[in-house]
């Protein structure tokens, strides 16, 4: 694997780029790429700059002496994922090959394949960093064996033809892997190749037959991998810190919502960042805080005319120009968020604006071109939130399994009476706790511990501790701890990504035979393993409990065997 941190070099004694910059790199000129591409994406980044700004006042307000740069703001908003779709397995082999040019491994399989009714013909995983990421690419595989024989083949086909990697961006990864990383140079031929054609959106598309027949027979989605010359990018999604905010913020740029509509939503945002803005939010939300800053900070008091200037100064910010995205054109934004309710601080919440309606130019084989329109690239947005174990994901998927069920029989529910479908969908959540520290309690999230000053100095004077159990020790003061984030994909949330985008609810098989697809199948085509992320965030969390009893020397001595580890 390359090496983040110290400064590899070639044969010839020249640096090579390390991975992390160059990805940083990457995903900055993919968003510039993107904002060139699709205005509303570029406002979007705005708007979410705007309400984050003034989360960090409130933020500053409740925890005095918290303050923020500039610098940190962009980064706070800089994190991103991709979503890209790819027609070919030996594409979709390339397509890992240069992620990992960039120090990106695959992480988790999702069969969107057997996600219920909204499930689409398509398998995938997501490449990242495996520690502290901050970009991810969710990259899905059309599998054209789900498909009937006739469609199938004409698929193929059509795929067959294009060329997305050119030679010079095989051989630079190809350079990569045989030199062990790349030089600065060549790293930004790489990135280059990525922005102007890897990932580049060209508007021009080849099969109108074959893109008619499969929108027709709803397959949308096949449509949009099959018949474009890229693996143009579908969304570059930017994190948010207060999801609800951004989201009521677009419904009102968007023209969807009216002032009292904002102000309503927003100010019961904020108020309910208020209340939940602890440490424990702290630490979530801004990785570059520290434990002796955190303890720094004073408890501020925030009143309701807090959140009402707050609440104004966006209305007003709101008047300029670059927030008047009712100007663009625009397909009006998703009526419902994914993920668990607001005050269930687990996984991911994602909302987004509706896929554009936009130009494309059909080549036919003899040259001709043919104009027509095409819907798929939409913007999405996400908070994220700790990463569950095991117990705390299956009660997770009991209850996303009720609370949908919940709201099947209304499916407008949700545009006729947002609140209403917030009771109805949230109700079903109450085994979920809502705060860290019961999550921590009842083994649902993941953590990472740490030793304090004061549990070192207690270890060090020689004094005995009465419990190795870590939760304990932390309300001794002797051992610190900071929930692990979520930094992959739920299927259930991108399955009602793809359907509201799509605006298709799902699609099913066509094939004589349902084929079954397996990460082995995913592995055998990217010609390496796929990282199970559950067993790397609960690795995660035995080694930071392993290395803390090791520093308060509890390793050694095994403790009252009542009190357990
Ligand atoms: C990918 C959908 C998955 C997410 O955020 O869950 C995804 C796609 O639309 O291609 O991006
Ligand atoms: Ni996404």
């Amino acid at each position: 694997m390359p090496d983040h941190t110290t400064t590899a070099m070639t044969s010839h004694g020249v640096p090579l780029a390390p991975p992390l910059a160059m990805q940083h790199k990457l995903f900055a000129a993919l968003s510039a790429m993107f904002g060139r591409e699709v205005p509303l994406y570029d406002r979007s980044l705005l708007v979410n700059r705007a309400c984050n700004a003034v989360v960090c006042v409130l933020v500053g307000r409740l925890h005095r002496g918290f303050s923020i740069s500039e610098e940190q703001l962009d980064r706070a908003g800089g994190e991103r994922h991709g979503a890209i779709r790819i027609g070919r397995a030996d594409e979709y082999r390339w397509v890992g090959r240069f992620f990992r040019c960039f120090g990106m491994e695959p992480h988790n399989f999702y069969d969107m394949t057997s996600v219920g009714a909204k499930s689409q013909p398509v398998i995938a995983t997501a490449f990242r960093s495996m520690h502290a990421p901050e970009h991810r690419v969710f990259t899905s595989l059309l599998m054209t064996d789900s498909f009937d024989e006739a469609t199938r083949e004409r698929i193929e086909a059509l795929l067959a033809r294009r060329e997305v990697f050119s030679a010079r961006a095989r051989a630079l990864v190809e350079q990569s892997e045989r030199d062990g990383g790349l030089r600065w140079t060549d790293a930004e031929a790489l990135i280059e190749e990525a922005t102007t054609r890897i990932f580049k959106w060209t508007g021009r598309a080849r099969g109108k037959d074959l893109y008619e027949s499969l929108c027709g027979a709803g397959f949308k989605i096949a449509a949009d991998i099959a018949c474009f010359e890229s693996h143009h990018l579908n969304h570059l999604t930017p994190n948010t810190l207060a999801i609800d905010l951004y989201t009521a913020a677009m419904k009102y740029c968007l023209g969807a919502w009216e002032g009292g509509a904002f102000r309503h939503y927003a100010g019961r945002a904020l108020e309910r960042l208020a209340k939940t803005c602890d440490r424990d939010w702290m630490r979530l939300h801004f990785r570059h805080l520290g434990d002796a800053e955190l303890a720094r900070f004073e408890r501020g008091q925030v009143g309701t005319h807090d959140l009402v200037e707050l609440v104004e100064r966006l209305l007003a910010e709101f008047r300029a120009e670059p927030f008047q995205l009712m100007k663009l054109q625009h397909s009006g934004f998703k009526d419902s968020t994914e993920g668990p309710p607001a005050d269930r601080p687990i996984f991911l919440r994602q909302d987004a604006y509706r896929a554009l309606v936009e130009p494309v130019v059909f080549i036919g084989d003899d040259g001709s071109e043919s104009p027509s329109v095409h819907a798929a690239r939409f913007g999405e947005i996400e908070e994220r939130w700790y990463a569950c174990t095991p117990a705390g994901r299956a009660i997770y998927d009991a209850c996303v399994a009720d609370a949908e069920e919940a709201v099947a029989g209304d499916p407008f529910l949700a545009r006729r009476d947002y609140e209403a479908y917030e009771r109805v969908y949230s109700a079903p959540f109450a085994p979920v706790p809502t705060t860290l520290r019961e999550l921590l309690d009842r083994g649902m999230a993941h953590a990472r511990f740490a030793p304090t000053a004061g549990g070192l100095a207690h270890a060090a004077a020689g004094r005995p501790f009465v419990t190795r159990d870590m939760l304990a020790l932390a309300d001794c003061g002797f051992v610190s701890y900071e929930g692990i984030r979520y930094e992959d994909f739920l299927p259930i949330s991108a399955a009602g990504i793809f359907a509201s985008n799509l605006s298709q609810y799902g699609t099913t098989c066509t094939a004589a035979v349902k084929p079954v697809y397996s990460q082995a199948q995913l592995e055998a085509i990217l010609g390496r393993p796929i990282i199970d992320a559950a067993a790397a965030y609960a690795q995660e969390e035995a080694a930071s409990r392993r290395a803390t009893l090791r520093a308060l020397g509890l390793d050694e001595r095994p403790g009252p065997a009542s009190l357990g580890a």
